[in-house]
């Protein structure tokens, strides 16, 4: 038992920020304006886009909290945060973008599922906490294992959450363990934000963070660590977050055909203009002097 608890419904929601654009109120999906977006480097808690796929898990007593390690090692261990903090504390400062980000632009050139997102589903935050590859090593798994990057084991995550895409199941993903025993990928175990303890709505009191990699990967409120000789088989795996090209649609969609994203393309977006703007004529030079320079 991992001490957290998932509730059923959305009676126990924490409080947010009312100037948040709500997409989904249950689950609770919003993001920042985008001036907001810009307004800081590092953006604000409070204001950092919310990503949620169930009720918001409940910690009860903290000291209860485990975290389970367990699956293909030699010595399962079962983790209190008290044990977390006593590993290295690191700093890294990494963007999350949720790869549903810009999902209503795309819906105009052609229909997608899942919640719609403008371009706020992105923020950048200092993230504090152990790293993987020192918190594996306590169950005998050393850094820079060699296996293939393309294959090989994965490191599942996995939390307590009730979602219906997983039919009512926790949330889970999973990353390769080349990336997880890489002490320069720099994944960690987080339980701070910008300086202060984890918020419940970020994964409260611990969670994962893989830079570089898709937001869903990053799993909130972790409960257990599984090493597993494949990749992850959950829905967020296996049946989302994977890119086909444009012949591909949902009734001839054969999933297996491609690996479950990880990485992002390039993209960019303007953030000192709202989607709309009504200026007055004879301003727009100078509005344009001003956003530019
Ligand atoms: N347990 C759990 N972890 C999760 C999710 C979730 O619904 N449950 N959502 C994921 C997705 S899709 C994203 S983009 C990020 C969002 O993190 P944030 O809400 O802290 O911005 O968390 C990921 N981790
Ligand atoms: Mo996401």
């Amino acid at each position: 038992m991992s001490g957290l608890r998932a509730p059923s419904n959305y009676t126990e929601e924490p409080q947010r920020h009312p100037s948040l654009i709500v997409n989904s109120q249950e689950p609770f999906n919003a993001g920042p304006p985008r001036s907001a977006l810009i307004a800081s480097y590092v953006t604000p808690v409070d204001l950092f886009y919310k990503r949620n796929h169930g009720p918001i898990p409940v910690i009860d007593d903290i000291e209860r909290y485990r975290v389970s390690i367990c699956g293909l090692v030699e010595k399962p261990l079962e983790l209190s945060m008290a044990d977390i903090r006593k590993l290295r504390r690191h700093i890294v400062t990494a963007t999350l973008q949720c790869a549903g980000n810009r999902r209503t632009a795309m819906s105009k050139v052609k229909a997608v599922k899942g919640v719609g997102w403008d371009v706020s589903a992105i923020g950048n935050a200092i993230w504090g906490g152990a790293k993987l590859a020192d918190v594996l090593e306590l169950v005998g798994i050393s850094k820079l294992t060699s296996v293939s990057p393309l294959g090989g084991k994965h490191v599942e995550f996995a939390s307590v959450d009730k979602c219906k895409e997983e039919k009512g199941g926790p949330y889970k993903g999973s990353i390769p363990l080349i990336q997880a025993t890489n002490s320069d990928a720099e994944v960690l175990l987080a339980y701070e934000m910008n300086g202060e303890p984890l918020n419940r709505d970020h994964g409260y009191p611990l969670r994962v963070i893989v830079p570089g990699v898709i937001g869903a990967r990053s799993v909130k409120w972790l409960s257990s660590i599984n090493i597993i000789e494949n990749e992850c088989q959950g829905f967020f795996m296996q049946r989302d977050y994977k890119m086909f090209p444009p012949t591909v649609n949902w009734e001839n969609i054969d999933w297996s055909t491609r690996r479950p994203q990880m990485d992002f393309p390039v993209q960019s977006v303007i953030c000192s203009l709202e989607e709309e703007n009504t200026v007055k004529p004879g301003k727009v030079c100078h509005l344009f002097k001003h956003s530019f320079h």
